[in-house]
């Protein structure tokens, strides 16, 4: 297995619910994944639409624009072993009415788009995604690498 990195996103339904984000960063680092960058923001209708621009032309983009838009998210950059599938097997299935208890989408999550968490899918996306959110002087090497 290869150290890689992921992006991460809790989403405006999860950082509604008091003490949420904090408890999913917790599960996070439990993981062994490191955060490597971090921050909470207030996504625009630009940055919403430009994220998820592979599902423009799926119905459901504009309602997921809207949500994701509606509250502050936490972004961060996470780092470890085979972090994208470590992460993703924290978030669980995409629709939350699917997700088992112990996942995050299952604990803070709705449906399937009000599901708590977003997760890259492949290194090849992860760095995209990672940089469409953080610059190269935001992203801290670990701890071991210092
Ligand atoms: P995932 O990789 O688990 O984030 O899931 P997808 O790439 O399939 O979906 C991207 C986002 O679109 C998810 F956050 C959920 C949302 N979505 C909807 O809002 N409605 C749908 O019918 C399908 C996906």
């Amino acid at each position: 297995m290869a150290i890689e990195r992921t992006l991460s996103i809790i989403k405006p339904d999860a950082t509604a619910k008091p003490g949420a984000a904090g408890e999913i960063l917790a599960r996070f680092e439990k993981a062994g994944l490191q955060i490597i960058a971090m921050k909470k923001i207030r996504l625009t209708e630009e940055l919403a639409k430009g994220f998820y621009a592979v599902h423009r032309e799926r119905p459901f983009y504009g309602e997921l624009v809207a949500f994701m838009t509606s509250g502050p998210v936490v972004v961060s950059a996470l780092e470890g072993e085979n972090a994208i599938q470590a992460h993703r097997d924290l978030l669980g299935p995409t629709n939350s009415n699917e997700a088992p208890a112990g996942t995050i989408r299952g604990d803070f999550g709705t449906d399937i788009e009000r599901n708590a968490g977003h997760g890259s899918d492949a290194p090849e996306t992860a760095k995209i995604e990672i940089s469409y959110f953080f610059n190269a002087s935001e992203i801290l090497a670990p701890v071991e690498a210092l």
